[in-house]
């Protein structure tokens, strides 16, 4: 079929014809080909944290499945108790955790694993080489409305030595030490979004062949961007600094999204270009994500698709924790967005 045939126009309109439509497009590598493919670029590959990988997709179809089902079984809503951040827990958040933890103990790659749900971190399995950081579901305000949540997650190769018990310095480790991080987004489609060290790479699921296909190579933040997120219920408490940014912001017209899950917000400004901001306030002096499982994975892959990730004093990556729920302002997307927004900040 030639060009001109493909790009027929029907009744006198111009619309391109399904053939050349990106609906006809062969769907791309699946998930696994993909880790397998890539296995090489990794320093110590062994296999191990391609398995790893896979346990993670693995856990987040079930997740999926679950979060899908939400409204008719009895899912929704708050088991009574709170987390070890002072979260309400939500029955999906439960869920998710025991779903991600089992996933990953069965898998063997993973020593200890550090969670949103867990007051202290959960010893697995002392061969595993692996340290992984996990919110197993963000966003938790959002499930019973039924908007977008997602998973986060930062693996870490262990510091002690296999056999030996797990230490600090396996589970404090600063965000520029990840090997690999991720997230899922529950959305209007579901994506796995990951990246190694070399580049960040996006994998829709396609819920009838229960696989994941990358649809997004490759991704890149742009530059600039005109999107800003952040919840300015709280503007009372901001920064001098941080007001002004604002107003520029609001002086250039640039567009307010804020869907209040951190995976989604950033997803769509890794895709078009924006700003995610959770600074500082009155109620959360500093910052109200947590540094190990929220921010160093966005960081990770912030950076890696060419954007920037701050405290508003320092580079996320740069940051070693003091502690395992430490929290930290956070200023992500796109590099000239939060070049501006921490610039002079005092906080
Ligand atoms: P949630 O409390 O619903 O789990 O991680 C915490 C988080 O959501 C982020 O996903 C989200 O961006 C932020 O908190 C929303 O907080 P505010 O309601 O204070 O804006």
């Amino acid at each position: 079929m030639n060009q001109m045939d493909n790009n027929r126009s029907y009744a006198g309109t111009n619309v391109p014809s399904f053939e050349s439509s990106r609906i006809a497009q062969p769907i791309g590598t699946a998930l696994d080909r993909f880790i397998k493919n890539n296995q090489d670029q990794f320093q110590y590959a062994s296999g191990e944290l391609s398995q790893l990988l896979r346990d993670i997709a693995l856990a987040s179809k079930v997740v999926n499945r679950e979060v899908n089902k939400a409204g008719l079984i009895d899912l929704m809503g708050g088991v009574g108790a709170q987390n070890s951040a002072g979260d309400e827990q939500q029955k999906l958040d439960v869920l998710a955790n025991i779903r991600f933890t089992r996933a990953l103990a069965k898998g063997g790659e993973v020593c200890a694993l550090i969670s949103e749900e867990s007051d202290s971190f959960v010893d697995l399995n002392n061969k595993g080489h692996y340290v992984i950081a996990i919110d197993p579901l963000d966003g938790s305000s959002n499930i019973d409305v039924n908007v977008s949540i997602g998973t986060i997650f930062s693996v870490y190769r262990r510091k002690t030595a296999v056999g030996e018990p797990i230490h600090d310095t396996d589970i404090l480790q600063k965000g520029a030490d990840q090997v690999a991080a991720g997230y899922v987004l529950y959305g209007s489609s579901t994506m796995l979004v990951y990246t190694t060290g070399h580049g960040v790479n996006g994998f829709t699921y396609e819920p009838t062949l229960g696989e994941y296909f990358l649809s997004h190579p490759q991704m890149k933040i742009p530059a600039e961007g005109r999107i800003y997120s952040i919840n300015e219920g709280a503007a009372n408490s901001f920064s001098e600094a941080l007001k002004a940014y604002l107003q520029s912001c609001k002086d250039s017209e640039y567009t307010a999204r804020y869907v209040g899950s951190l995976v989604a917000d950033f997803h769509r400004n890794l895709l078009k270009g924006g700003i995610y901001i959770y600074p500082a306030t009155r109620k959360d002096p500093e910052g109200k994500l947590r540094l190990l499982y929220e921010c160093n994975a966005l960081a990770f892959i912030a950076e890696q698709a060419g954007g920037k990730a701050s405290s508003g004093t320092a580079r996320i990556l740069d940051i070693v924790p003091n502690r395992l729920h430490q929290r930290i302002p956070f200023f992500v997307g796109s590099a000239s967005m939060v070049e501006l927004a921490t610039k002079g900040m005092d906080f």
